[in-house]
């Protein structure tokens, strides 16, 4: 049970296993988010000093300036109508402010199938996302089809199709050079005649410097509509986290391409920083919907930004 209710918004917490998330957090954890809450973890208030060394902390934390500035407003605005309490430091209350930051609510639409697109820049992590989604999803019993329309190099359809074998899951493919609107058009219309539940279409990684490679991107999207009213019901953009700034550029261009609905932070576990997730979520208002926290099967994570802030400021 979980994943399958979770992703269709039936169920709000997320079935993420709290170890795998702590082991993925610890590089971030024990660099800078331990300065952060050392330092305020004993705080009772908020001297012009400390603004001065919490906005470097964050900013150090791939935080970014424009959520570093939202946070410090929300903080300073929160103290000013309700002071700490005799029990509560300045830690907990930026805890709770770094959470309500990453909490963007989301409503799945309705979709049978449900056809999920993942779009992101070269290696980010999309073919091994939609494979270990794959697989998860399909030991939940969910009737799930993979869509190779990233056509641009052959090896790409072999590293899903590989994975398809492996996890006994159908894929449609075209081979390459196929257009990867008629591969996702095909997937659909596959699934609507054998009522599959789920579609999972992964694309070539792009640059989103190269304007022709995002337009083919926003056709595979209006192609996806075509085959199915309302599809694809998620565009997930996968982001490695371990890019720096240079991620909100990506984020928004595939922005204005496609209507991305969500994010997915991958190799998580790559990074001491973490903070680009903060950054993220503040530029495109999208909410994170899966983390990236290692290579196993396991280690991708619906998120829940009550545990991944509680996993970067955890004591050990
Ligand atoms: N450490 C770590 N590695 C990851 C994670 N997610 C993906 N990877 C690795 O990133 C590499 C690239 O992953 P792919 O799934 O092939 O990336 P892609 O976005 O499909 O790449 P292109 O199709 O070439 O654009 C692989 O070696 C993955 O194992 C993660 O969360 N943590
Ligand atoms: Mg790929």
């Amino acid at each position: 049970m979980g994943l399958w209710e979770w992703l269709r918004g039936k169920k709000t917490e997320a079935p993420s296993p709290a170890l795998s998330l702590h082991k993925g957090l610890e590089k971030s954890r024990r660099t800078f988010w331990e300065r952060l809450r050392d330092f305020f973890g004993s705080r009772a208030g908020l001297e012009a000093a400390d603004q001065e060394s919490l906005e470097e902390l964050l900013l150090s934390a791939d935080v970014g300036p424009t959520a570093t500035q939202t946070l410090l407003q929300a903080l300073e605005a929160s103290l000013r109508t309700t002071p700490l309490g005799p029990n509560e430091t300045l830690l907990d209350r930026l805890k709770v402010l770094l959470i309500r930051l990453l909490e963007v609510p989301f409503e799945p639409p309705e979709g049978q199938p449900y056809v999920i697109l993942f779009v992101g820049v070269n290696g980010v992590g999309k073919t091994t996302t939609v494979a270990r989604l794959a697989y998860r999803l399909k030991t939940e019993g969910k009737k799930v089809l993979l869509g190779a329309a990233d056509t641009f190099r052959a090896a790409a359809i072999e590293q899903l199709h590989a994975w398809s074998t492996r996890l006994g899951i159908p894929l449609v493919e075209k081979g390459m050079g196929a257009d990867p609107g008629a591969v996702t058009y095909e997937a659909i219309q596959k699934a609507i005649k054998e009522q599959y539940d789920v579609v999972l279409i992964d694309t070539a990684g792009r640059l989103h410097t190269r304007t022709p490679l995002m337009q083919e991107l926003a056709k595979v999207y209006r192609v996806a509509g075509k085959a199915l009213a309302g599809a694809p019901h998620e565009v997930l953009l996968v982001v490695d986290a371990t890019t720096g700034q240079n991620a909100l550029r990506q984020a928004e261009v595939f922005q204005a391409a496609t209507h991305c609905t969500g994010l997915v932070l991958t190799k998580l576990d790559g990074t001491a920083k973490g903070g680009i997730a903060f950054a993220l979520v503040a530029q495109t208002k999208l909410p994170i919907r899966f983390i990236g926290v290692g290579e196993s099967a396991e280690d991708l994570l619906p998120f829940s930004a009550q545990d991944f802030v509680e996993s970067l400021l955890a004591k050990n």
